[in-house]
């Protein structure tokens, strides 16, 4: 794989690029209990002694419920065109059945609405997470049940949204609810037991394919897909056994859900694995999974090194970590959509997160996060090298707008372009975000230019516009 010089390989994107940020409900809105907010999984894991690194909540978080639009003010300020946030469900229906909540539905439609205004395209979420916590009682995403609370949850959304909604996710990282929520347990609900995290793999990967089949019938006209957090593998050896754990760990995170969504068919190899472990799969669910999406976005933060030993120390590759200890390895960006667009029949891909937790410092109302804007850089570049080698790509957004709450992490990790004051719920461009912005600007300028020429003669070769950080 060619190393990848950011101020070289960007040149102006093509028209119709979406460039977003992102966030989550849990990890912005607080309100926990508010105008009728039922308790989520997360709000209750929460009070699990130890679960989060600095005893924190998201009660409040970055108390967005209340500063919704002041936010909105701030995205519309950086020149994005989609924001991509998402819903929480108890929030909307606080029981996961039964009685909807008409003020948080109220919510939803106001943040809608506000973005419409404002000209930035709503990408919207369904579950990044937050269950209800009322289902977890009746067995959560381990039961089939949930599967049936999911499609309605999804219909009831889109009959009050979806005309105005740009583009909707089933579920955001399902590698993450199932094993960090029920193999590991150090993400809500606590579970620590791997027959119940592959079930939960399977009845999440169902309820996203008949919630599709659901709102198409229901003539949503919304672009629907799913998003999932992946990595490429690397063999910390060229020894045997690490290559084949290798391919091993590929398929439980990459191949355990590419495949039965544009196969129809989970891997044998990590079905044989998993023995009896792998779940229970009634007639007809693969079919149901594997029905066309309009996009697939990626959540990449790093690469994975692979060692049959066991642990993997990320100090021995040498190369630059962000705060949460991951390598900086945006070549694995490029390695990772090339391989999708060559293994799999995929529709446009977004890269629907990607960003870095880095100690900021507050200094004299700045904050100077040069490895940030650095590390989003080069992952942009990496996408526009992907684009070189002949990938559809359909945007891409950072993660986050905001310094959030960090699900395990609590507050300790900082993800935002724009930094949050707990104390006060002042928010200030970094660095980063003020780059971002100028880039946007840059590449809205690079279009404008491309659409006057277009008109006196042929489009000649895209400018490069980004300039250094
Ligand atoms: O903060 C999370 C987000 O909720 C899901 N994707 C990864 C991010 C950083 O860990």
């Amino acid at each position: 794989m060619k190393p990848v010089d950011p101020f070289k390989t960007l040149k102006k994107f093509p028209d119709g690029f979406v460039w977003g940020v992102a966030t989550s409900s849990f990890q912005i809105e607080g309100a926990a209990a508010k105008d009728g907010k039922g308790p989520s999984i997360w709000d209750t894991f929460c009070r699990v002694p130890g679960a989060i690194a600095d005893a924190s909540n998201g009660d409040v978080a970055c108390d967005h419920y209340r500063l919704w639009e002041s936010d909105l003010d701030l995205i519309a300020d950086l020149g994005v065109d989609a924001y991509r946030f998402s819903v929480s469900w108890p929030r909307v229906r606080p029981s996961g059945s039964g009685a909807w909540n008409e003020q948080g539905l109220d919510f939803y439609e106001k943040l809608v609405d506000g973005l419409l205004k404002r000209g930035i395209k709503p990408y919207l979420t369904l579950n990044h997470w937050d269950l209800p916590d009322a289902l977890q009682q009746h067995g959560g995403w381990a039961h089939r049940d949930t599967v049936h609370r999911f499609v309605e949850y999804a219909r009831g959304m889109t009959k009050r949204l979806g005309d105005r909604i740009t583009s909707i996710t089933t579920h955001n990282e399902p590698w993450v609810m199932a094993s960090l929520g029920h193999e590991s347990g150090i993400f809500a609900p606590g579970i620590k037991d791997r027959a119940t995290a592959m079930q939960v793999t399977h009845h999440l990967l169902l309820s996203h394919g008949l919630a599709l089949q659901a709102l198409r019938a229901d003539g949503v006209r919304s672009k629907l897909g799913i998003v999932l957090n992946l990595s490429p593998m690397h063999p910390a050896s060229a020894a045997p056994e690490d290559i084949e754990k290798t391919k091993l760990e590929d398929g439980r995170l990459l191949r355990w859900y590419m495949d039965p969504l544009f196969n129809g068919t989970y891997p044998d190899d990590v079905l044989a694995y998993l023995g009896e472990d792998a779940p229970l799969i009634s007639a007809g669910d693969m079919k149901a999974i594997s029905i066309p999406m309009d996009f697939l976005g990626i959540n990449y933060y790093s690469r994975a090194v692979i060692s049959a030993a066991g642990h993997w120390d990320v100090k021995k590759s040498g190369l630059a970590l962000t705060d949460m200890g991951w390598e900086i390895y945006p070549e694995g960006l490029t390695e990772l959509l090339v391989r999708m667009d060559r293994d799999y029949n995929v529709p446009p891909l977004y890269v629907t997160e990607n960003g870095g937790a880095f100690k900021d410092r507050f200094e004299d109302g700045r904050v100077h996060d040069a490895q940030r804007t650095d590390y989003i850089a080069r992952h942009i570049a990496a996408v526009a090298e992907a684009m070189n080698q002949g990938v559809q790509m359909a945007g891409y957004m950072v993660w986050s707008l905001l310094d959030n709450f960090e699900w395990a992490s609590g507050y300790e990790k900082r993800f935002g372009i724009v930094h949050v004051d707990y104390e006060t719920q002042a928010r200030t461009l970094k660095d980063s975000a003020l780059w971002y912005r100028d880039f946007l600007r840059q590449q809205k300028a690079a279009r404008a230019h491309t659409s006057a020429s277009a008109l006196s003669g042929p489009v000649t070769e895209s400018a490069t516009v980004l300039t250094g950080v």
